[in-house]
Parts: structure tokens; sequence; C-alpha cells
């Protein structure tokens, strides 16, 4: 059983999740997704989430690459995790390259191309602009 575990907030899940998600899934037998808290989002990330950590989890379990959810709460929880359920390979999109090579000592490291011209921060910047054109037709 070769085990692939990834991070992120996964807030608005759009195609770049999925590719992500996918490609992770195809290099082992099992993937694990640590889903970061509303709380780790705010304190840690400096991030607001549209879609509340309930939410965002059940939308990760609907999804068929993905095989197990656990709560992201720190940084410092990844070595921990992969040595609990015996991880191979630690997964990230290159948005993050190099920045998790510290976790090389514990299992395979692989930064994955991101999916271009699609973010969640796009999508809330082109509902905000949706919403201000529908008030000034109103
Ligand atoms: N991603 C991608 N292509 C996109 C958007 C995101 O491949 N167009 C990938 C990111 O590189 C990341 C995953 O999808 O691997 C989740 O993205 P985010 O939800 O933005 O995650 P982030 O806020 O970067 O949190 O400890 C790690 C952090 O929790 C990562």
């Amino acid at each position: 059983m070769k085990t692939i575990i990834t991070y992120g907030t996964f807030d608005l899940f759009h195609i770049g999740h999925v590719n992500l998600l996918r490609r992770a899934r195809d290099l082992g037998d099992r993937l694990i997704v640590g889903v970061s808290t509303d709380e780790f989002n705010l304190v840690e990330k400096s991030k607001t989430t549209i879609v509340p950590y309930e939410h965002r989890v059940k939308v990760l379990e609907s999804c068929r690459y993905v095989d197990l959810v656990i709560p992201e709460c720190s940084w410092q929880q990844k070595v921990e995790d992969i040595q609990k359920y015996s991880v191979n390979t630690f997964v990230m999109g290159n948005d993050w390259q190099g920045k998790f090579d510290e976790l090389k000592s514990q299992c395979s490291v692989v930064y994955l191309e991101r999916t271009r011209d699609i973010s969640s921060t796009s999508i809330k910047q082109a509902m905000a602009v949706l919403l201000q054109l529908n008030r000034e037709l109103q």
C-alpha cells in the first residue's frame, strides 16, 4: 500500500484542485488530504475562506481521488502525519516548490505543476465583480 499525502485549504473547489488530487492519487494506492481548518487559515495563512471547514471536508470526501480527509491545524503536524499513516510520498503544487524539502528525511517529496489560470482568489474576485455589476443593473 503506497500512501500519498497532501495539504491545502481547497476553498471554492475547482479544477486546479481536482488536477492536483488526481495526479497525487495516481502516484500511489491511497491519498490522504489534510484540509486547513478555518482557524489555521486565519492565524497562519491570513486567509479567510468562503466555504467553511466542515463543508470543505465533505466536498473533498466526495472526490473520487481522496481516500481520507484529516484536519490541518499546524505547520508542524506533517512529520507526525507522515509517520502515523506510513506515508510514502508528500505532494504539493509547485507554488510551494522547495518549501517542504525538510520532509525528504521522512518520505519522497513531489511538487506538481499548478493548473494555470485558476485559483480560489481569482474566483472570489470574479464573484465580487459580478455582484457589483448586478447591483449597478438593479
Ligand atoms: N493548486 C494547483 N493549481 C491551482 C490551484 C491550487 O495545483 N490552480 C494546488 C496547490 O498548489 C496546493 C493545492 O492545490 O497543492 C491546494 O491549494 P490551496 O487550497 O490554495 O492550498 P494552500 O492554501 O496553498 O495551502 O500546508 C500546506 C498548505 O495548507 C497549503
